[in-house]
Formats: C-alpha cells, sequence, structure tokens
C-alpha cells in the first residue's frame, strides 16, 4: 500500500468550481476509475474520478467547497497493483520527467464532463442563482450504487435511477449488463417504466410522430434553455408554488418617473420602471426577511440572507438568462437603472460572466414592457419567491364616491408554500403596493 494524495485535475477556462458531491468516505474502497467527488460549473458537471484502486484515507475537501486545478481532493492508500498498474503510464513520460512524477502527487485524471447530458432528477444542473455555500451538506439517502462513471453516465442518458438496477457485479456493482437487462425489462412491461421525479414516479411522455400530421422540423435546444429548462423544472416539481396577485397604483411613480426621464438621458441613463420595483422589492425583504432566504438540503433548517441581491429575469434570443444586482438595497435609482442596463445589455450579447448570474436572493420577473395582465412565475429555486411584474395600465379606480383613472400595475408573487404563508404572501404584496404608491416611503 502507498499513500496517494489525489488532486482536481485540469478543469478547463474555470479558476473555481463548486463541490456539488461528495461520493465516498473514508474506509471506502474504490476502484480506478471511481468518481471520487462532482464539481459544477455553470458550463457543465463534472465527475472527478480516482487514478488509482485502493482504500479512502481521507476526504479532503466537501460539499460546498470552491476547488481550482491542483487541490487536494483525498488521500487514498492505493493497492500495489494499482500503483504497478499505473507504471506503464509514468513510463511514458520523458525521462528526465519521470523522477519529479515519483515525488509529486498526480493529479486524478481529466474529469468526465457532463455538458449535454440530460440528467437524471437528483442531479440536474444547480439554479443560475445558487449560492452553494448556502447549502447545506447531502440529504439523507440510501448507499450510493456502486457503478462506474460510464455505467452512471449511461444510466443518466437513459433516465434510470441506479438504485432500481439490480448489481451483478463483485462488492454489488452494477455493470453496463445490469443496466441493459433492466432497461430490456421495463420495455418488455410495455414501455409502462415511469420517470422518478423528486420520489414520485410518472408515466413516461408517449412517443409521438408528429409528422404523421404534417411537415415538422427538429431544433435543438441550446444550451442556455436546457440548462433553465432543467432549474425551472426541478423548481416545478420539488417546490410547492402558490401565487400571490395584486395591484400596485403607480401613478405618481410614473409621473415622476416620466418628469426624470430626461435628466436620466442627459446621464446616460435609461429610466425604466424596474428600478423602482427593485427598490420596492429591496425595502419589503428588509422588512420580511424570510422572503429572502432558502431552505437547506434538509429541508430542516431557513438560511436567511443578509445580503440583498436580486436576479433580474432578462428575454434573450439564446433563452432567459437571469444576471443578478449584487446589494440592490444599497444603490439609489439612478445606479439601478444604469446596472439593470448594463446586465441585461450584456446578457443579450452573452458577455456575462459566471458570477454575473450567482448569488441572487430573489428574483424580478418583468413582463411589464411586453404585456399582459398576470402571470405564476416559477420560483428560482433555491430561493423561495419571486415577483411577477405585468404591463401597467390605466384603470378606473373608485374613490370618494366617483371613478378616476389611475395607472394600476399587476403583481404576481409566487412563493414556495414550505417557507411562506398565504397570509404573509399578501402582507408582502401590499407592501409592496403601499412602497410603489407612495414613493415618499422609498426614500424614508
Ligand atoms: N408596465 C408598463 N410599461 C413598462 C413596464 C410595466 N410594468 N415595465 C417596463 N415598462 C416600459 C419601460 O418603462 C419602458 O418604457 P419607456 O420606453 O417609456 O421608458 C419600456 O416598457 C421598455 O422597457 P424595457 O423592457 O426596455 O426595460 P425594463 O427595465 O422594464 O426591463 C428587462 C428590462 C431586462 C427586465 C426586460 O427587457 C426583459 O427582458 N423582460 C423580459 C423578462 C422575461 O422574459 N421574463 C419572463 C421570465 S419567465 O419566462
Amino acid at each position: 500500500m502507498a499513500e496517494r494524495e489525489i488532486q482536481v485535475p485540469d478543469i478547463g477556462d474555470f479558476d473555481e468550481v463548486d463541490v456539488i458531491e461528495v461520493l465516498v468516505k473514508p474506509g471506502d474502497r474504490v476502484e480506478a476509475e471511481d468518481s471520487l467527488i462532482t464539481l459544477e460549473s455553470e458550463k457543465a458537471t463534472l465527475e472527478v474520478p480516482s487514478p488509482v484502486a485502493g482504500v479512502v484515507k481521507e476526504m479532503l475537501v466537501k460539499v460546498g467547497d470552491k476547488v481550482a486545478q491542483g487541490r487536494p481532493i483525498a488521500r487514498i492508500d492505493a493497492d500495489d497493483s494499482a500503483t504497478r498498474a499505473e507504471a506503464p503510464a509514468a513510463a511514458k513520460a520523458p525521462p528526465q520527467a519521470a523522477p519529479a512524477e515519483e515525488a509529486t502527487p498526480k493529479p486524478a485524471p481529466a474529469p468526465t464532463p457532463r455538458k449535454e447530458t440530460p440528467a437524471a432528477p437528483t442531479e440536474l444542473p444547480r439554479s443560475f442563482a445558487l449560492a452553494p455555500e448556502d447549502l447545506d451538506e447531502e440529504p439523507a439517502r440510501g448507499p450510493r450504487p456502486h457503478a462506474s462513471p460510464s455505467v452512471r453516465h449511461l444510466a443518466r442518458e437513459l433516465g434510470v435511477d441506479l438504485a432500481l438496477v439490480p448489481p451483478s457485479g463483485p462488492k454489488a456493482r452494477i455493470l453496463k449488463e445490469d443496466l441493459q437487462s433492466y432497461v430490456k425489462g421495463a420495455l418488455a412491461k410495455g414501455g409502462s417504466a415511469g420517470v422518478a421525479i423528486a420520489g414520485v414516479t410518472v408515466a413516461r411522455p408517449p412517443e409521438i410522430d408528429f409528422a404523421k400530421f404534417g411537415p415538422t422540423e427538429l431544433q435543438p435546444l441550446n444550451r442556455v434553455r436546457k440548462l433553465s429548462a432543467a432549474n425551472l423544472h426541478r423548481s416545478w416539481v420539488t417546490v410547492p408554488h402558490v401565487t400571490q396577485f395584486d395591484t400596485a397604483d403607480v401613478t405618481d411613480l410614473e409621473d415622476f418617473r416620466k418628469a426624470h426621464k430626461g435628466e436620466a438621458e442627459a446621464e446616460g441613463v435609461k429610466l425604466t420602471f424596474l428600478p423602482f420595483v427593485v427598490k420596492a422589492v429591496c425595502r419589503a425583504l428588509a422588512e420580511m426577511p424570510h422572503f429572502n432566504s432558502s431552505l437547506d438540503r434538509t429541508g430542516e433548517n431557513l438560511i436567511v440572507k443578509r445580503y440583498l441581491h436580486v436576479g433580474v429575469a432578462v428575454e434573450t434570443e439564446h433563452g432567459l438568462v437571469v444576471p443578478v444586482i449584487k446589494n440592490a438595497d444599497r444603490m439609489g435609482i439612478f445606479a439601478l437603472a444604469r446596472e439593470t442596463q448594463d446586465l441585461s445589455d450584456r446578457a443579450r450579447k452573452r458577455k456575462l460572466a459566471p458570477g454575473d448570474m450567482q448569488g441572487a436572493s430573489f428574483t424580478i420577473s418583468s413582463l411589464g414592457g411586453i404585456g399582459g395582465t398576470a402571470f405564476t412565475p416559477i420560483v428560482n429555486h433555491p430561493e423561495v419567491a419571486i415577483l411577477g411584474v405585468s404591463k401597467m395600465e390605466w384603470r378606473p379606480v373608485w374613490r370618494d364616491g366617483a371613478f378616476v383613472p389611475r395607472r394600476i400595475l399587476p403583481l404576481s408573487l409566487s412563493y414556495d408554500h414550505r417557507v411562506i404563508d398565504g397570509a404573509d404572501a399578501a402582507r408582502f404584496t401590499t407592501r409592496l403596493a403601499e412602497l410603489l404608491g407612495d414613493l415618499r416611503l422609498l426614500v424614508l
């Protein structure tokens, strides 16, 4: 046995990526190529395999850590045979490099990218807005089935939960053949094998040949759309959503905005409606901090964030992107307008850095510039609430015995009912309406 320190291999363009899974623990036996940890960048999820067989002595990373190339991951007591097995590879190195190779721990082999692979429900990419450090440890699960990365990869592609596959390999290892016979068996049952989503098995969607009904065209989804689809789907199936509708009388606010538009333009800022909404949202969040929180992964604790980073959904030709206005509560209206404009411009030109899309604690989706009366936005999980803003319009409002025309802004607040009660949601939108209805409250 020889102790080996395993390090993060070359991870491409990223300085640091998140550890989202630790797949082994001290005392576990691993074979060469068994995955040790899973890393996640904005672009892909990667499994880092062990370069040697042996017994895990110590794990040097945990879920939530940010790691870069060369960072030690684990110490493994490598089998002698493993050391021997590596010898030919070392022999391929130039002769003068060999001693250095002996002295320096060898990094793990290149990770397996899972870029374009549709992930199983438990392994969907996280939200753009996720702050990994907010999350607690892995939820309690049964023992992870033993399988090589290639079998796991295939299982993900096929949408098979490996926990359901009977293993036939040594030490209950699931072999490729096991997976194949499981899928064959499921198909033989009439293709009724369901898809497991958040612990619930639902019927597979039927395969329909639409060409039977008329001409069709296959358009592959781009990466942004696939990522946001996965995040939205996860949120849809895991978060019990409720949407609270409300309206705000923004007549005075709109007069104020129009009166200051020219002044803003002189400073190179397009003063739209959104910065005022962001400002009001920050105030309401400061007053009701549980709207600015996340449930941890055990579901037993609330992580209340003491920062106000507001995500803004931006429509781009590549799909929906959610850049984040950091510390939005510390900005004035013009600064917010400038920041929104800059982030949305860069989103549309695909110039956002990964950091621009991380860390949101609450999201706003404004469709007001386009139209619509109300909608039910999906919570940007692991956040717990999202505000949808629809088109402001003139409506007759009954005041002092007569109808008067007022500009009314529709608000749609979707929230995670595990964290927020309906009464609180109504309080939140009522307060927002109050703040948007009377600008003076915003400056207090
Ligand atoms: N009611 C009426 N008019 C509104 C409005 C509202 N609620 N919100 C904005 N407007 C107006 C603006 O004030 C602006 O008017 P002026 O030209 O008179 O100043 C005009 O509509 C255009 O605004 P905008 O869209 O350029 O800017 P914005 O700051 O309001 O919004 C952004 C920025 C990035 C949120 C928006 O461009 C966008 O992408 N919206 C779509 C978001 C989306 O797709 N959400 C769906 C997510 S779920 O699928």
